[in-house]
């Protein structure tokens, strides 16, 4: 069983909260009380065996809720509880499944109720957010080419306006970055976008937590939690033959950055198709081979 005063005691002395932690007092079974030991610091702690078993009881301590009351033990003096309440180790340590509220400060203010700032997201496809979305700032998709080996997988949404710092003249030939093009000449939905290029804005969801992106669905989640549509798309990465990249969800209107109609094959997007196979992981009861897989950026 885990000892959650010394617990406290080490994070405090670990997170240089206040003064040493010393002189614990072992209670013995007769109740008596005697200075044992100062308490170590982590280090020293998983330098022996014995230490190492309590080290593994202080991971429990983080993960496990509180149990029976356990033999007597170790027990903390006054400068080591001085301590942790400075480091407000109570709080941190608290079973309570209650949310912490804050007030925008660094003091913990329990009149005061907590307001998520709001939860971020990118939407692929468009250079603007929803109307009840903040938009953080609006961008280009960029990735790395589509007949290159190496480089990165993953897209981003790459803002408009760069500032650099002390930039070296000419290619080095490092890693590249290039615009991302659509390729949906096959689409039913998005055959206009071909070879044009695709814009981005990465969008803020006021009073939100969280953001989730579902593929294979155009809808949210539904149940006990109040999940929001932010938008629905179409999965899309690069083409199967190419260099790998990530899934991500373009908006299902996807628009175009004005004027770029160019064939100038970057970083590329097709539209991913689904397979399923019977006794396979992709049911085909569900899922029909070739059809176009949706997406849903969802928030909570
Ligand atoms: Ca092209
Ligand atoms: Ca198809």
């Amino acid at each position: 069983m885990c000892d959650r005063e010394r617990l406290k005691c080490w994070v405090a002395q670990l997170l240089g909260c206040g003064v040493p932690c010393i002189s614990l007092r072992e209670r013995r079974a007769s109740d008596t009380e005697q200075d044992v030991s100062t308490v170590p610091d982590l280090s020293t702690l998983l330098q022996s065996q014995s230490n190492f078993q309590s080290a593994y009881f202080l991971g429990q301590c983080l993960m496990c809720p509180p149990g029976p009351q356990g033999p007597n033990g170790l027990r903390v003096n006054e400068a080591c509880r001085e301590r942790w309440q400075r480091c407000d180790l109570d709080r941190l340590f608290s079973s309570s499944a209650e949310v912490p509220k804050y007030d925008n400060k660094d003091r913990y203010d329990a009149s005061v109720e907590y307001i998520p700032l709001g939860a971020k997201y990118t939407r692929w496809g468009k250079p603007f957010c929803r109307e009840d979305a903040e938009l953080i700032y609006e961008g280009v998709m960029a990735g790395a080419h589509y007949n290159h080996a190496g480089g990165a997988s993953n897209y981003l949404c790459l803002s408009k306006d760069p500032i650099f710092d002390e930039p070296v003249a000419g290619f080095q030939h490092n890693a590249f970055l290039y615009g991302t093009e659509y390729e949906t000449s096959a689409s039913q939905s998005l055959p206009h976008l071909q070879n044009t290029e695709a814009p981005c804005a990465v969008c803020l969801a006021p009073s939100r937590t969280i953001t989730l992106m579902v593929p294979g669905r155009t809808e949210c989640p539904t149940g006990e939690r109040d999940w929001n549509l932010e938008y629905k798309g179409i999965l899309m990465s690069q083409h199967h033959s190419q260099s790998r990249t990530e899934y991500i969800c373009v908006d299902a209107e996807a628009e175009v950055i004005p004027e770029t109609s160019g064939n100038h094959n970057g970083a590329l997007l097709y539209i991913v198709e689904a397979t399923c196979a019977t006794g396979g992981g992709i049911p085909c009861e569900t899922y029909t081979a070739g059809y176009e897989v949706t997406c849903a950026v969802c928030s909570l």
